[in-house]
C-alpha cells in the first residue's frame, strides 16, 4: 500500500494511510534510491510503498540502509560511519527521547518517483545535501526585516534554488506589526523588486489570524512547504492557519535576535480548510547545490527574460561588451542587489572546502 510521510526523524517516519490512520514505519533492509546522495532519503511530502510488519514493535529500530545507486565509493563508507555517529548523537536529543516509547510496525520499501523536491547543501565542510520537502506544488519563503533580519543574498539563494527545481514562490513578509518607518520603506523597496520579476509579495502579521486567511485559499487541494530562517514565525502561521493546531514556537534571543531553531524536524499537517503545509525548521544559510555557471542566469527571472539579447550568445554578463543583462542593471530595469547576488553565485567556487561566503 501506499502512504504519504508527513514527517521524518531520520529514524522512524510518521505516514499518512488511506482513510487518515497515521502509523510509524521505519527502514527495514535496503531501500535503494536513485539521484542525489543526501542525508535524509525519505523526506516530508514523500509518498512511499509500506507494508505492515510485526518484527519492529517498541523501540526496535533497525538502522537503515541506504544505498545511493552508482555510489559506493570510500568517501560514501566514511561518510555512512560519520552519519551513523551523528545520528546516535541525535538520540539525545530531547524530542527523540520522549518519543522512544513508540510503535513502529511499518516498513517502508520504497519511495514512489517525486514530482519534485527541494534539497539545500549543508554549508559546514561536509557539504551535505539535505531535501527540505519532496512534491511541492508551491513554496512560501517567511522573511523578516526585523527581529530577526532576512538577508536579501538569503532571499535571492532561495529563489533561485526553487526556481532550479521548478517549484513556484511566493514571498511573505511577516511580523509587519514591530515595522518602524525604516522597514516599511524597506518592504515598499523589496515588494517593488520581487513582485516585477513575479513573486508574490505578501505583509502579514502571522500571529493574527486574519492577515493569513488569504492562504487557506490558495493552499487548499496542495502540498505547499513554508520556509525560512529559524524565528521568522514559519510555526506561528502554521497554528494561524488552523487553530486546532497548537504546534511548539520558541522566543527570540534578545541578544543575538535570532530565532532558537524550535523546529527540529520537517512535518507535514493537514488543514481543516484543505490541504497540507510542511512546517520546516529554520535554516541559518542557504547552500545553494551544484548548479552549472551558465545556467545559473536561468534563475533569476528577469536575467531569463533577457537571453538573446546580448551580442554574445554564451554571455555570462560578466565583462563583456553589449550585454543587455548589465545595461538593464545601468538602467536599473534589474535590480543592483539581485545582480549582486548574480555575482556572488557566479564567483562562488563550489569545489572549495573552505567557502566562507554562506549568510548566516
Ligand atoms: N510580533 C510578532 N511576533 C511574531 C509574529 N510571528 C511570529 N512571531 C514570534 O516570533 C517568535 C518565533 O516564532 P516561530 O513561529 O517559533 O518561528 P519559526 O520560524 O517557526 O522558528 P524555527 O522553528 O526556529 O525555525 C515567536 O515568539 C512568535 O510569537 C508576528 O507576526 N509578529
Ligand atoms: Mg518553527
Ligand atoms: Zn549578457
Amino acid at each position: 500500500m501506499q502512504g504519504l510521510v508527513l514527517k521524518s526523524t531520520g529514524k522512524w517516519y510518521n505516514v499518512e494511510l488511506d482513510g487518515g490512520q497515521i502509523v510509524k514505519a521505519t527502514i527495514r533492509g535496503k531501500l535503494r534510491i536513485e539521484g542525489l546522495k543526501t542525508t535524509n532519503p525519505i523526506a516530508a511530502g514523500d509518498w512511499v510503498e509500506i507494508e505492515f510488519d510485526d518484527r519492529t514493535g517498541k523501540n526496535n529500530f533497525t538502522s537503515p540502509e541506504i544505498e545511493t545507486i552508482e555510489d559506493n565509493s570510500k568517501a560514501t563508507k566514511k561518510a555512512k560511519a560519520k552519519k551513523a555517529k551523528r545520528n546516535k548523537e541525535r538520540l539525545q536529543s530531547e524530542e527523540e527521547q520522549n518519543e522512544l516509547e513508540v510503535e513502529v510496525n511499518y516498513c517502508i520499501k520504497s519511495i514512489v518517483p517525486r514530482k519534485n523536491y527541494i534539497v539545500r547543501k549543508s554549508t559546514n565542510l561536509s557539504k551535505q545535501m539535505q531535501i527540505l520537502a519532496a512534491n511541492v506544488d508551491h513554496a512560501y519563503l517567511v522573511v523578516t526585516l526585523k527581529s530577526p533580519v532576512t538577508q536579501i543574498a538569503f532571499i535571492d539563494r532561495f529563489l533561485v534554488s526553487a526556481e532550479s527545481f521548478r517549484i513556484p514562490t511566493s514571498i511573505l513578509f511577516n511580523k509587519v506589526d514591530l515595522f518602524g518607518e525604516d522597514e516599511h520603506l524597506l518592504l515598499e523597496g523589496l515588494t517593488a523588486i520581487y513582485s516585477k520579476i513575479g513573486y508574490a509579495c505578501h505583509p502579514i502579521s502571522a500571529q493574527n489570524e486574519e492577515d493569513v486567511l488569504f492562504l487557506r485559499e490558495e493552499i487548499n487541494g496542495k502540498q505547499v512547504m513554508i520556509s525560512g530562517n529559524s524565528g521568522v514565525g514559519k510555526t506561528t502561521l502554521v497554528n494561524s492557519l488552523d487553530p486546532s493546531f497548537s504546534l511548539r514556537t520558541g522566543e527570540i534571543s534578545s541578544v543575538h535576535e535570532q530565532g532558537k531553531h524550535t523546529t527540529t524536524f520537517a512535518e507535514m499537517h493537514q488543514l481543516q480548510t484543505g490541504g497540507y503545509i510542511i512546517d520546516t525548521p529554520g535554516i541559518r544559510a542557504f547552500g545553494v547545490i551544484d548548479l552549472e555557471k551558465d545556467h545559473i542566469a536561468h534563475y533569476f527571472p528577469e536575467m531569463r527574460a533577457l537571453i538573446g539579447a546580448c551580442k554574445f550568445h554564451n554571455c555570462k554578463h560578466l565583462n563583456e561588451p553589449q550585454c543587455a543583462v548589465k545595461k538593464a542593471v545601468e538602467e536599473e530595469e534589474i535590480s543592483a542587489s539581485r545582480y549582486q547576488s548574480y555575482l556572488q553565485l557566479m564567483q562562488e567556487d563550489q569545489s572549495d572546502p573552505y567557502r566562507r561566503n554562506d549568510f548566516v
